[in-house]
């Protein structure tokens, strides 16, 4: 009994741990998610409502004394009438009301967008224009902000939005399905290959959210994270007018010679670097890659010791991804290369 007792004791931070994250959906932090963690805990009325039942069952069946079925026949149910328009009507009516109201709640989360056909909702519509387009790749997210015109801001797998207001996102696939989502935010929205589904989130406060690929994808399906990083307004400007930029011109010899090696190299078939020749759209844009906190879609830290593995080994990091090894490189280059990544701020 002592053993049990401490083994399940042993097992508590374990269900514990899994709420202190977060990357979870009772961690919530903005409208949307307040609505699904709403309704999730009506749930919990059902859990009730179900072990009442379990309970009447019991008891009826373990009532002594059982005569034989005929006896218990519901001939004249006499005053359990009021128990069938209690139970069976108004309760249920009730608890389904509750259900259909939040469940309503729940809906005004996501944006009606113009472009899609029976949906459109004309002044609704014009309003919900969305403000960014993710397009899910294997395995990694290619993002657009689509604000002003002129303005082209590409980015990749590092989100920031401006928080305390809706931000509509429009979402596409390169290639399989994926599923935006970051629990603390919204539920999860799934980018279909061919088709463009919308989604609207808003942060209550500025601050860093983590995310996941929600819908298996290949290999690399678990290392495909979002990192959403939500701005006070004033400083997500400043965030973007940043991101419109060309890639920062190297000024001392050492990057001078990273951007040589980067231009040589097979890197600029698959990456951009704005204001540079590399414009390769395979793989994510690297005009700001050194602004960003991680590489491989936020799976390690953006530093010299992990830009060096993820360059001449990406396998290594990253099994299976599309990114190939990249062995050219003598260590003064890679050093360079790393020196001219890291200041694309
Ligand atoms: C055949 C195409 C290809 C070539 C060539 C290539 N890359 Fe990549 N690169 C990718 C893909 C695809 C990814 C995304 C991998 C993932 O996260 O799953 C990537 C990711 C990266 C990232 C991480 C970006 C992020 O935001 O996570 C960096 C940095 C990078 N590559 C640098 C380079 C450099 C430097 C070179 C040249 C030495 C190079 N790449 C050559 C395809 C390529
Ligand atoms: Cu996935």
């Amino acid at each position: 009994m002592g053993r049990a007792a401490k083994f399940v004791a042993s097992l508590l931070p374990l269900f514990l741990a899994g709420c202190a994250t977060v990357q979870s959906t009772s961690n919530a932090h903005g409208p949307a998610a307040h609505s699904i963690a709403r309704l999730s805990s009506a749930l919990t009325i059902t859990f009730v409502i179900t072990i009442l039942i379990m309970w009447a069952l019991l008891a009826i069946a373990l009532k002594k004394n059982r005569g034989s079925l005929k006896e218990h026949m519901p001939i004249d149910v006499g005053g359990g009438q009021a128990w069938v328009a209690i139970g069976g009507i108004a309760i249920p009516f009730l608890v389904l009301s509750v259900f259909f109201f939040l469940g309503l709640d729940l809906l005004t989360t996501f944006p009606i967008h113009g472009d899609h056909g029976a949906m459109n909702m004309g002044a609704a519509a014009a309003k919900s224009k969305p403000d960014i387009l993710i397009i899910g790749h294997q395995w990694w997210w290619e993002v657009h902000y689509l604000g002003a015109a002129n303005q082209q801001v590409i980015t990749a797998n590092e989100i920031h939005i401006p928080a305390h207001r809706p931000v509509n996102i429009e979402l596409r696939s390169a290639d399989v399905i994926h599923s935006f989502w970051v629990p603390s935010l919204h539920g999860k929205v799934d980018l279909i290959p061919g088709d463009v589904n919308f989604i609207r989130i808003e942060a209550s406060q500025p601050g860093d959210y983590v995310g996941q690929c929600a819908e298996y994808c290949g290999s690399q399906h678990a290392n495909m994270h979002i990192l959403l990083v939500a701005q006070e307004p004033a400083a997500f400007n400043q965030w973007l007018a940043n991101q419109a930029r060309p890639g920062v011109e190297p000024t001392n010899p050492e990057t001078m010679q990273g951007q040589q090696a980067f231009l040589d190299g097979p890197c600029t078939k698959c990456h951009t670097v704005r204001g540079t020749a590399a414009a390769g759209r395979f793989g994510p844009d690297l005009t700001h890659i050194g602004s960003r906190k991680e590489i491989g879609a936020d799976s390690f830290p953006n530093n010299d010791g992990y830009l060096e593995g993820w360059i001449t080994n990406a396998q290594s990091l990253k099994p299976g991804c599309k990114m190939p090894k990249i062995t050219q490189y003598n260590g003064t280059q890679l050093r360079s290369l790393v020196a001219y990544l890291r200041q694309l701020q």
